[in-house]
């Protein structure tokens, strides 16, 4: 409380106080106004322990976690040089440069970000990364980056975790020094679903930078370059960083049929395009897993040829066949693939990066590991993942369909608890049907956030108001379109070659015209320093610039995480058994607040609930007993 931080202030505590102390450390009045931060954590799980999560639907009462073993490491040795260490020794271009000219194949892992955006609907907590940060970067500097920011980690972590995404960054930055780290970036979109200002996409950029990332991975959702080009620029410009530009990979580039526009010309332009651009790497971004074997050796041999950057492919394994296509790829000399912790691999997901780092074991392009050691990294994540099984899809195998609705990876296992929650469970096969319709309706685009999300909206909407494709052009005009593709057809996420389809767009847009440039044209730019302090002034003075920014990119969002901090404070730290299913009757928890600092917690006695809805909930904290009274919202 107040009384505690003046005691321990350093000031105080040299004896040099004068009656001008309070005066001059005005912070410790915000610190006693905050309200003390042990009795907001009580009431956070006293709240969890008497109502629940209200993110978790279905709680299994029979469920038992064991305990994540983390693997050991070297806790007073030095870290070991790594591709952090090259790039900054190096600069960009020269260190691009060194990873083209390595004969051995190098791997991202993106256990920490697409894996569980993929499986887990987004939801691992920053505690459960940082527990095994710093051993992970102290027993396998050879990674080449770990991707584990940007998508959509920046919304759920303070949508549905109640936690800060520049916070998570800055502690893993912290504790893994060594290692690349690589967010994902939605080019003019950011790390949102719309459009925003230039400089405020730069800002984000540039604070990105200075806070820990290092390979952005800039894509378009339409693949238009004028989506990528400000950022892939903004990294260059403004950043020590690498700008990988993106190529989303549609369709098949085997198919022969003239009408198919995703071929192989297509992609040897754009990758020229954005090489022309400045990019220093190029991403072959497989987001639905539909880049089969022996289309990566084609796409890759040709890429390598007429691109002289290095190339990184990403694909999900939702067919369950791409770990052929990482195979296929690295013998057409692709630099740089990405896979995950074998326990969280597959379907959605990444492929298995231990089995793949075993299949390559004595081959020409083997990079050495210690397979045993990353090993014991995938069985923490399994026990992980364990607590995170409300999230679950409930998929089981691969599918061959994916290459006919093409649905990315993170959508697909999202589409059918979207589809429950709209009562249409026993119409999922129609939805992806649809899926597939629609994107013939729309002139076969891409199909990536945001753009995927309003081809899925389209497809559910005429599922659910049981309209076929000729209904809609039949009787189009009098139907009220969702938001997402009324913007979409204005040009809300930018252009495709040759412009959407004329008819349906006439009929979506009603005689509205759409815009013709960069949907960040239309948005004029934003006075930062001016929207910073009105931001304080609305919050509060000790927010940060990343926190004004988190606020851009998400303002009623930001504005509950905010509501939340203040009621419950700080709550990334606690144990995610217990962020999401709070305690049992003496059931006790360590919890630690950072170097040395541990809470011990048990919860010894909940009241019945009286007649204004209140219930007492009765804790051990530290030896002491405290109570906190939570309302019953059952
Ligand atoms: C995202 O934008 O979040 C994606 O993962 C797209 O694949
Ligand atoms: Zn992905």
């Amino acid at each position: 409380g107040f009384l505690e931080n003046v005691l321990q202030h350093q000031v105080f505590t040299t004896g040099k106080c004068a009656v001008t102390f309070i005066d001059n450390h005005p912070e410790l009045f915000h610190t006693a106004l905050r309200f003390d931060r042990g009795t907001k954590t009580l009431k956070f799980i006293g709240n969890v322990t008497v109502n629940g999560n209200p993110d978790v639907k279905y709680v299994d009462p029979h469920k038992h976690f064991r305990k994540p073993l983390v693997p050991n490491f070297d806790k007073l040795g030095a870290y070991p040089k790594g591709s952090k260490n090259l790039l900054d020794e190096m600069g960009a271009e020269k260190f691009c440069q060194w990873v083209k000219d390595q004969p051995n194949i190098f791997y991202t892992d993106t256990t920490l970000r697409d894996a569980h955006q993929s499986l887990l609907a987004t939801r691992v907590r920053t505690d459960d990364m940082m527990k095994i940060a710093e051993g992970l970067a102290k027993n396998h500097p050879q990674l080449f980056s770990l991707e584990l920011w940007g998508g959509a980690t920046f919304d759920v972590a303070m949508r549905f975790l109640h936690e800060c995404p520049w916070d998570r960054l800055r502690q893993l930055r912290e504790a893994i020094p060594n290692i690349l780290f690589q967010m994902l970036f939605r080019g003019s979109n950011a790390v949102g679903y719309t459009a925003y200002p230039d400089n405020v996409v730069e800002a984000f950029i540039e604070k990105s930078w200075e806070n820990g990332i290092d390979v952005f991975r800039i894509f378009d959702s339409l693949n238009w370059i004028e989506g990528m080009r400000k950022s892939i620029q903004c990294v260059r410009e403004r950043t020590g960083g690498i700008a990988e530009g993106t190529i989303c990979y549609t369709g098949d580039v085997l198919n022969k049929d003239p009408s198919n526009k995703f071929n192989l010309q297509y992609y040897l332009d754009l990758a020229k395009q954005l090489e022309d651009a400045g990019a220093h790497m190029l991403a072959v971004k497989d987001m639905a897993g539909v880049l089969k074997p022996y289309a990566a050796t084609t796409l890759i041999t040709a890429l390598k040829e007429s691109v002289s950057i290095p190339i990184h492919l990403h694909t999900h394994d939702t067919a369950s066949i791409q770990s052929a296509t990482l195979l296929k790829a690295i013998e057409a000399g692709v630099d740089i693939v990405d896979g995950c912790m074998s326990s969280m691999s597959g379907l959605t997901s990444q492929v298995n990066l231990n089995s793949l780092i075993a299949a390559m074991e004595g081959q020409p392009r083997e990079q050495p590991y210690n397979l045993k050691s990353l090993n014991a990294y995938a069985n923490y994540w399994e026990d992980v993942r364990e607590m995170y099984y409300p999230f679950e899809s409930g998929l089981k195998a691969g599918t061959a369909e994916v290459y006919n609705h093409e649905i990315p990876g993170g959508q697909y296992s999202n589409l059918r608890p979207q589809a429950i929650a709209l009562g249409l469970e026993h119409k999922f096969e129609e939805v992806k049907e649809n899926y597939a319709v629609v994107n013939r309706m729309f002139g076969d685009i891409v199909k990536v956030t945001p753009s995927s999300k309003v081809v899925g909206d389209m497809a559910i909407y005429m599922t659910s108001n049981g309209l076929t494709e000729q209904d809609v052009m039949e009787r189009g005009r009098t139907l009220a379109f969702p938001d997402s593709v009324i913007d979409l057809f204005k040009g809300g996420l930018g252009q495709v070659p040759g412009g959407f389809p004329k008819t349906l767009s006439d009929i979506i847009l009603k005689g509205e015209k759409p815009y013709t440039g960069r949907p960040n044209d239309n948005l004029k730019p934003v006075d930062l320093d001016a929207e910073f302090e009105a931001f304080k002034q609305e919050f509060d003075p000790e927010q940060t610039f990343l926190d004004f920014l988190s606020f851009k990119m998400y303002p009623a969002v930001f504005r509950d995480f905010y509501k939340h901090q203040q009621e419950y404070g700080e709550i990334s730290h606690l144990p995610t058994s217990l962020f999401f299913y709070g305690l049992k009757l003496n059931e006790e928890v360590l919890v630690e607040l950072g170097r040395g600092k541990v809470l011990i917690i048990r919860l010894l006695y909940r009241s019945p609930t009286d007649e204004n809805g209140m219930c007492g909930v009765t804790f051990d904290f530290n030896g002491q007993i405290r109570a906190v009274q939570i309302r019953d919202l059952s």
